[in-house]
C-alpha cells in the first residue's frame, strides 16, 4: 500500500505505532517495524542511557526503520534529543510540546521529524520549521490529549499544511484507517490497539482491561490542571475526579497519578494505577501478533476502499 507516508519513511504499510510511555519498548517497536509498519520506542520520562540501550536492542531485532518518540515535558528531553540523533535513529516523533529547538540538529542528522499536534496552529508552525509530516492527534486518544476530535482535526490540518498528515486518536480497525484516508490523511498512528499485541510486554491485567473495555469506559482526569489525561476508569480515576470536582490543588491531584502508569503497566495494579487508553479500547476484542494485526488491518482497509471507489 503506497501513500506519501510510506514513500517518506520507506515502509510497506502506512501504520505508525504510538510512542506510549512504558508500553512502547523495543520488543514492540521492532515487531511493528518487522511487520511493515513503523515501530516507535517511547522515551517518555526516561534518561538518555535507557533510550540508547533500547535503540541498540531494537537494531538487533530488525533492519527495517523504526523511530523514537520524545515526550517534550520530560526532564531528560534535551539529552534524549541528542542521544537519538547520535544513535542514528531514522525517525523522531514528538509529543506534549513543540520540538522547534531540536529541529536544526535533527535535520542535520538526516532524521525525518514528525511532531504530534493537537491544533491547526501548531501544525502550521511545525511545517514552517521543517517538519517532514505531522501526526494530528484527536482527543479520543489515550494519555495526554488536546481538545479537538480526530474527525474535525484531521481534515483541518490536512487543509492547512502541504506535508503528509497522519491521523491518530480513535483508530483501531480497517474502518478507522479507511476513514482517516477520506479525511485527508496519508497514514495512521495507533497506540491502544498495539497495547493488546502479543509482543507488547504490558502486564496481562492491563491488556485484559483494554480487551474488556466498553465504549463508555474511559475518563479524562486533569482538565482543571491543564494536563488532561485519558485512561480507563478505575478506583484512581474515580478518586481523582471526585477530588478535582471538590477543587483539590494540583499537588494533591499529582499525588494520585504519580508513578501511576508504571504501577499499571509493570505491576499490573489496574485499580490504583493509571491505565491510559484511547476511547477505541471498546473496539478491541482480541490479542494478535503485530504481523497478523497489520496484515488484517490492511486487508480490511483495502476491501473498504475498493468498495468506496467502485460505488456508483
Ligand atoms: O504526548 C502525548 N500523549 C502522552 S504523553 C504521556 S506521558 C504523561 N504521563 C503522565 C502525565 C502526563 C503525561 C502520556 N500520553 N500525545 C501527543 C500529544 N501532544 N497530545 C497532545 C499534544 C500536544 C499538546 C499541546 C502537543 C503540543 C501542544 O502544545 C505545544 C505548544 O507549544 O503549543
Amino acid at each position: 500500500m503506497k501513500t506519501d507516508l510510506t514513500k517518506l519513511l520507506g515502509i510497506e504499510y502506512p501504520i505508525i505505532q504510538g510512542g506510549m510511555a512504558w508500553v512502547a519498548e523495543y520488543h514492540l517497536a521492532a515487531a511493528v517495524s518487522q511487520a511493515g509498519g513503523l515501530g516507535i520506542i517511547g522515551a517518555a520520562n526516561a534518561p538518555a542511557e535507557w533510550v540508547r540501550e533500547q535503540i541498540r536492542e531494537a537494531k538487533k531485532m530488525t533492519e527495517k526503520p523504526f523511530g523514537v518518540n520524545i515526550m517534550l515535558m520530560s526532564p531528560y528531553a534535551d539529552e534524549v534529543a541528542k542521544a537519538a540523533a547520535e544513535e542514528g535513529v531514522k525517525v523522531i516523533t514528538t509529543g506534549a510540546g513543540s520540538p522547534e529547538k531540536y529541529m536544526e540538529m535533527w535535520k542535520a542528522a538526516g532524521i525525518k521529524v514528525i511532531p504530534v499536534v493537537a491544533s491547526v496552529a501548531l501544525a502550521k508552525r511545525m511545517e514552517r520549521c521543517g517538519a517532514d509530516a505531522v501526526i494530528a492527534e484527536g482527543c479520543e486518544s489515550g494519555g495526554h490529549i488536546g481538545e479537538t476530535t480526530t474527525m474535525v482535526l484531521v481534515p483541518q490540518v490536512a487543509d492547512a499544511v502541504r506535508i503528509p498528515v497522519i491521523a491518530a486518536g480513535g483508530i483501531a480497525d480497517g474502518r478507522g484507517i479507511a476513514a482517516a484516508f477520506m479525511l485527508g490523511a496519508a497514514g495512521v498512528q495507533m497506540g491502544t490497539r498495539f497495547i493488546a499485541a502479543e509482543e507488547s510486554r504490558v502486564h496481562e491485567n492491563y491488556k485484559e482491561m483494554v480487551l474488556k473495555a466498553r465504549d463508555i469506559d474511559t475518563r479524562v482526569t486533569g482538565r482543571s490542571t491543564g494536563h488532561p489525561v485519558r485512561a480507563l476508569r478505575n478506583k484512581m480515576t474515580g478518586e481523582y475526579l471526585k477530588k478535582e470536582a471538590e477543587g483539590a490543588s494540583f499537588e494533591e491531584l499529582e499525588l494520585l497519578t504519580l508513578g501511576g502508569l508504571r504501577k499499571a503497566v509493570v505491576e499490573g495494579d489496574v485499580k490504583n494505577g493509571s491505565v491510559m487508553s484511547g476511547q477505541c479500547a471498546g473496539l478491541i476484542k482480541e490479542k494478535k501478533t503485530c504481523k497478523d494485526l497489520i496484515l488484517d488491518l490492511i486487508e480490511e482497509t483495502e476491501k473498504l476502499l475498493k468498495g468506496t471507489f467502485f460505488y456508483e
